[in-house]
């Protein structure tokens, strides 16, 4: 089976055991949101040995989190006249998400 998370990254396949009826996907990192948080549809396709195949769909919505925590370090917090200082930062990573359906 195969499921295709809708974000544009490949999709998962899963081979599946003959009788086996349950599966759990490995956790799937989305790294963003959709324009207006809109939903990632999820495809799942099983095809069996014969190649018939059975198709499901879910979808997840990922909210966008606002980036926070711009950390930023001054070389020296006062200088005097005609000296230079330096700036250095360090940029937020957002929140992930991370979804099994
Ligand atoms: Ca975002």
């Amino acid at each position: 089976m195969t499921v295709d998370w809708g974000d544009g990254t490949a999709a998962t396949t899963l081979n599946l055991a003959a009788g086996i009826r349950t599966f759990t996907t490995p956790a799937h990192q989305y790294l963003n949101n959709r324009s207006a948080d809109a939903a990632y549809p999820i495809a799942v396709t099983v095809t069996a040995d014969e190649g018939s195949r059975l198709t499901g769909g879910t979808s997840v919505t990922v909210n966008n989190v606002a980036p926070a925590n711009l950390q930023l370090s001054l070389s020296a917090a006062a200088i005097d006249e005609h000296g230079s200082a330096t700036l250095s930062g360090t940029l937020p990573t957002p929140a992930r998400s991370t979804r099994t359906p």
